[in-house]
């Protein structure tokens, strides 16, 4: 039996490209060595406020952009968080073994606090959301970007407690991070992750962006006062439109170099923008003819959820065992 990986992705604004390198890409490059289960986390994302029916719509699109992206729906299982009630009552039961100041300190939940006026209890709660998710499947890998390390050893730390408590219950997930694209940063400001909610025309790159927006996103990116590309002294915003190339072109350290050594930073930018649009491009095109399909997404998500829910009920029935809950004899 293959190892199982699991991961998710919020529908809450535009899905960039900092999402896909660090990511998806990820995720559909190794779906064929693993029992995968890529999830719309749309509980997580309603830990801030949502519109209802941008939400709706929101969800659809994420399915459609994971199955636009080379997400194979007859090797992996794509479904909806909501969908399966497991998550939310597994999540209570971690929530009970989890010591509110081992979420007081993740630095997420500090950074977004401070955006809301009212902080409400799901932001606190999210990590734990999040330990549900991948602990309800067993899952053996759990590919992220960089962002997303500290809330997977928060999912070991609430496993490793669980089972000291109750017994050997969950297996432990490993982290799986892309070797390049881990971390994308903002075009606008290089010194922040690049994020679907951050202000700014000029900050990412979504995937569904015409190509005369990407270039122009590009070509105004911050960079330096510096005439040309120096290896040795890379500023973030340099650093960042050549780790984006890489990420997307698969080139070595040692292509990078003998390519872009000395190039103006016009041209990288050019050159950049020319790497995305023609990576995006096909992507863009299987996601308009997965939309046009009536229906089809749907379907996906609906044969996902009825795939997972025994696995996940599976879990809940054992943790419940295990921590003396009633349970119909
Ligand atoms: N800038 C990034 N570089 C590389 N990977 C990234 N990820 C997010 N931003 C970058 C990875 O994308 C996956 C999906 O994340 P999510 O939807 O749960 O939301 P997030 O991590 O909170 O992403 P955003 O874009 O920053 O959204 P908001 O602004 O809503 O918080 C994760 O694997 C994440 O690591």
């Amino acid at each position: 039996m293959k190892p199982r990986v699991f991961s998710g992705m919020q529908p809450s604004g535009n899905l960039h490209i900092g999402n896909y390198l660090g990511a998806l890409k990820n995720w559909v490059r190794i779906q064929s060595d693993y029992e995968a289960i890529f999830c719309i986390v749309d509980m997580h994302a309603v830990t801030v406020y949502q519109n209802p029916d941008e939400l709706r719509a929101k969800i659809r699109e994420l399915a459609a952009l994971y199955l636009a992206a080379g997400i194979d729906p007859k090797q992996s299982t794509i479904m909806v968080q909501s969908a399966v009630p497991a998550h939310a009552e597994l999540c209570w039961m971690l929530t009970c073994v989890t010591p509110v100041g081992w979420l007081q300190r993740m630095t997420q939940f500090k950074a977004k606090a401070a955006e809301q006026e009212t902080v409400g209890d799901g932001l606190l709660q999210y990590p734990v959301l999040m330990a549900a998710d991948i602990l309800l499947y067993q899952a053996a890998i759990v590919p992220v970007g960089e962002d997303q390390t500290q809330h997977l050893e928060l999912t070991r730390d609430i496993a490793q407690r669980f089972n000291s408590l109750y017994g050997e219950t969950f297996v432990m997930p490993e982290t799986s991070l892309p070797s390049v694209g881990a971390r994308i940063m903002g075009l606008d400001d290089p010194t922040k992750k690049m994020s679907k909610s951050a202000p700014g025309s000029g900050h990412a790159v979504a995937l569904l962006d015409p190509p005369a927006t990407i270039r122009k996103k590009i070509m105004r990116a911050t960079t330096d006062s510096a005439p040309g590309v120096d290896f040795d002294v890379l500023s973030p915003g340099v650093a960042n439109l050549l780790g984006i190339f890489q990420a997307f072109s698969g080139w070595d350290d040692a292509q990078m170099r003998a390519h872009f050594s000395g190039m103006r930073y016009g041209e990288l930018k050019k050159q950049v923008a020319d790497m995305v649009i023609a990576n995006l491009e096909p992507l863009q095109k299987r996601y308009n003819e997965i939309v046009s399909e009536k229906g089809y997404v749907d379907a996906v998500l609906r044969e996902g959820a009825e795939r997972v829910t025994p696995i996940a009920n599976a879990t809940v029935e054992l943790v419940k065992r295990r921590m003396g809950l009633y349970t119909p004899c």
